[in-house]
């Protein structure tokens, strides 16, 4: 599939920035009392993210969980409101509500993070159903982790949206994890992507570290699901470099394992091709990551130096 220069610069720019912002976050987060409640990071697998959502079309929704940050920022979630979100500031996207793990940004379409393991599938299930019913030539795309994959929400939303021909692409991000369970003790099938065919729907295997390899296959099931041609299963290998949260100390993932996902990380990988394709300078590349490098600092100051909102805020926005 030829990609163009845009794309891939598009592309570069999405996983640096995811990388840098997390990269600020796991600092942030050693300092105690600077962010709340629990931190879970997708450090490692940006790829997935920022892939995906160079496929997509600004009206496409995507549903995502618990490690959702690069789903998020590449999907065109303001840093800003981001950072300040987390930190559960009321300048947040969700006014301090939500914080890292119930991120919604609707005007991106990105209306729902949940954090209940499989709970995304149905919602993302939904979604599409009211994509079709309006004749929007729009997708939903539902990002899950391996574990989720053995949620009976999982099973019910696959059969569903293949009945019904739904535009949906259910994205696997098999991190070999979850939690501490290796994916061999929670899974017996060798891919996630195999479970596709029991609902007659196209399953993929696509190596997650490659970024424009993930474009593409995305790319393609966008293409199926805006044709009336129904739901893709894509589930791509990678690995989340941290613990499940930053509060695990990773005792049961061996080191040479991390080690030699390190030395597949998405980042040099695009970063060398496109360099040796002439497609970006080496001093282009400094400029881009720069000013990434500013839009973290500028999202971090902005976080640090707004107001936490006041306890009275705690009952507005909400339904009852
Ligand atoms: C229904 C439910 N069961 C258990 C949990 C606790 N829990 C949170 S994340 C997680 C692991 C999920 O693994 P996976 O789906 O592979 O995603 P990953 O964390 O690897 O991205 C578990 C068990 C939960 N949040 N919801």
């Amino acid at each position: 599939m030829q990609i163009s220069k845009e794309k891939k610069l598009e592309i570069l720019r999405s996983l640096l920035l995811s990388r840098r912002f997390e990269e600020a976050l796991t600092e942030l987060c050693k300092i105690q009392g600077k962010i709340p409640g629990m931190m879970i990071l997708c450090t490692g697998q940006e790829a997935v993210g920022a892939g995906v959502c160079a496929a997509l079309q600004p009206n496409d929704a995507i549903i995502t969980n618990h490690r959702s940050h690069s789903h998020l920022l590449a999907k065109g979630a303001d840093p800003k409101s981001l950072m300040a979100e987390i930190f559960g500031k009321r300048t947040g996207c969700n006014r301090g509500k939500s914080g890292t793990l119930h991120l919604a940004v609707p005007e991106i379409n990105a209306p729902c993070t949940t954090t209940v393991v499989g709970g995304g599938p149905p919602i993302a299930v939904g979604r599409a159903f009211a994509q079709q019913y309006r004749k929007e030539k729009t997708v939903t795309v539902c990002f899950i982790g391996d574990g989720a994959a053995n949620e009976g929400s999982f099973h019910e939303a696959l059969n569903l949206a293949s009945v019904w021909s739904l535009p949906v692409i259910f994205v696997c991000e098999n991190n070999l994890y979850a939690g501490a369970q290796r994916y061999e003790e929670h899974t017996k099938v060798k891919h996630i992507a195999d479970r596709a065919a029991g609902y007659a729907m196209p399953g993929m295997v696509v190596d997650g570290n490659d970024a424009l390899e993930v474009y593409a296959s995305a790319r393609e099931a966008r293409v199926r699901a805006v044709a009336g041609e129904g739901p893709t299963l894509i589930e791509y290998k990678t690995y989340r470099w941290r613990g499940h949260g930053e509060n695990d100390l990773q005792l049961y993932q061996p080191t040479e394992e991390i080690a030699a996902w390190q030395a597949s990380c998405p980042i040099p990988k695009l970063r060398s091709d496109m360099l040796a394709q002439k497609l970006i300078s080496a001093e282009e590349l400094r400029e881009m990551e720069s000013r990434i490098d500013a839009v973290v600092q500028d999202a971090v100051r902005f976080a640090e130096e707004s107001p936490y909102p006041e306890p009275r805020e705690a009952l507005e926005d909400v339904f009852a």
